[in-house]
């Protein structure tokens, strides 16, 4: 037996100090992105976030409706693995189907064609732009768009041809292929147009680059127009039934597989990592966790995962630390983990990225975890909140409307393979209830405010300058009483 001699804390048990704000520090120039995989030193990894949140790998979370709403955001989801096989593939596929901001020549009309067929056409895509062919096929000459709104504001007849009221291309401004967003993005102010198209050398459209994608897609902000752009989504696994689940989520078009389990410290997890190297080498990711210190970590990465998951007994549905006595507070999990990840990549030259998972319950406790070294975050009650995670929504006792969230140690999802139990004999999550937030988009937008506002406070303008500025330090009890209790907030007079 061994007593640590730390107490271990939390993430509200810290504040940070502010460092010198220089003029380089303002908004604009804060950049959030972050590495998601293990890379050499000094070089790039092959996959980025512009956004450092990724959503837990929960089925009351993660779904391909808020994978896509994440990407648009700039962050990753990772589907759960709490199901079959072939379920978790046919979900990771309707991502990957959906093109990413660039609408491509789906939808397809002829000159010919009545406004009342290109009408029933853009009800029934729900596209906001039709694009005009000789043929009305894909492959056919590029002559025009017509566009919802200028289609709707022209009164017209319905048996008006399309050729009478598209958009001519002669009139368009158009991007050769390969133009960067940056580019693109100053084309459609200068010209006030709503779309881009772009083309080949032979004038043949290759995408279409809409201004509301283009604000929305984070994901590629540093990449260029292509037509052929997928959001990135990744796909949790266990270490039962690896050998079947990697294969077809590996064909269905994952970006990046994780390893499942409240404990990572296993030789379980190293098999499945050697699995992976074995038969893909480098061009299959998967992370692996969770582990909660130096030696789980460095067991990790030895082993080849591409990151590192850190956290048990945090998240906010989990009740493992009751039931098994497991677990440590997240902060003090990071801060043994970081200068471990900081040795490994000096000691090998090679950085293994670490994401602290679950204990994230105010906006500012997202900056905490990044100060703390934290590559990424993974986040499940943050993302539950949203109208994109499956789970249903109902109205409370008091009017207000929440959301299901449940853990997935719960009776209800009785995931077994994560917990490494044969059968769910007893409970590590529980199965509650969120405050409904609205559009993940607005939220998120938000909380970046928040994070690049504390950058800036704390002098930085990267998360790496971040990890190794920041002041952190810890907070006596009294001190957050004092901040709860001063002013009472909640009852508030009626000024009059
Ligand atoms: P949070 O963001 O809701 O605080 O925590 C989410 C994390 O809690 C997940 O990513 C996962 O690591 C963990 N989790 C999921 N289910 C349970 C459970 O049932 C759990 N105990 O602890």
């Amino acid at each position: 037996m061994r007593i640590l001699p730390e107490t271990s804390r939390t993430f509200g048990e810290y504040l940070l100090l502010p460092n010198l704000t220089d003029e380089t520090c303002t908004p604009d120039q804060v950049d959030l992105s972050a590495p998601l995989v293990r890379h050499p030193v000094g070089q790039q990894s092959p996959i980025r976030i512009a956004t450092p949140m990724v959503s837990a790998i929960m089925g009351a979370v993660s779904s391909p409706r808020l994978a896509i709403a994440l990407a648009q955001v700039g962050g990753l989801s990772f589907l759960h693995q709490n199901q079959p096989i072939d379920e978790q593939a046919a979900m990771v596929a309707t991502v990957k189907r959906h093109k990413a901001g660039f609408r491509h020549n789906d939808v397809n009309i002829k000159p010919s064609a009545t406004l009342h067929e290109a009408d029933l056409l853009i009800n029934e895509s729900r596209q906001d732009v039709i694009v005009v062919t000789d043929d009305g096929t894909p492959s056919g000459r590029f002559l025009g768009l017509i566009t919802s709104r200028d289609y709707n504001f022209h009164r017209h007849q319905p048996n008006d041809s399309v050729q009478s009221r598209m958009l001519p291309l002669a009139d368009l401004v158009t991007a050769p292929r390969g133009t960067s967003l940056e580019q693109a993005n100053s084309l459609l102010w200068d010209s006030r147009q709503d779309v881009l198209p772009v083309l080949d050398t032979t004038g043949q459209l290759t995408a279409l680059v809409q201004r509301r994608d283009y604000e929305l897609h984070e994901q590629f902000r540093t990449e260029s127009v292509d037509d052929d752009k997928r959001f990135r989504v990744g796909a949790g696994i266990n270490t039962r039934d690896y050998q079947d689940r990697i294969p077809a989520l590996v064909e269905a078009g994952a970006d990046v597989l994780c390893l499942d389990s409240s404990d990572g410290f296993s030789v379980w997890q190293q098999r499945a990592v050697t699995f992976v190297r074995e038969r893909y080498g480098d061009t299959v990711r998967i992370g692996a966790g969770n582990v909660v210190d130096a030696r789980g970590f460095r067991y990790l990465a030895d082993a080849g995962a591409d990151f590192v998951k850190v956290g048990i007994g945090g998240g906010s549905i989990c009740i493992t630390r009751d039931q098994k006595g497991i677990g440590r507070g997240q902060a003090t999990a990071l801060a043994e983990i970081v200068p471990a990840r900081d040795a490994y990549a000096e000691k090998t030259d090679m950085y293994v990225p670490v994401c602290s998972d679950g204990g994230i319950i105010h906006d500012s406790h997202m900056a905490v975890a990044l100060a703390f070294g934290a590559d990424f975050l993974m986040l499940g009650r943050y993302f539950a909140r949203f109208d994109e995670s499956p789970s249903p929504k109902v109205r409370g006792a008091g009017g207000q409307i929440l959301k299901e969230y449940w853990g997935e140690g719960s009776a209800r999802a009785r995931n077994a393979a994560r917990y490494g139990q044969g059968d769910m004999v007893f409970e590590e999550g529980v199965d509650g209830y969120v405050n409904y937030s609205g559009a993940l988009a607005d939220s998120v937008k938000v909380t970046l405010t928040k994070l690049r506002s504390t950058m800036i406070s704390c002098g930085s303008t990267s998360l790496r300058q971040f990890h190794e500025t920041a002041v952190l330090e810890a907070v006596s009890q009294q001190t957050f009483v004092q901040n709860s209790e001063e002013v009472d907030r909640n009852d508030r007079p009626t000024v009059v």
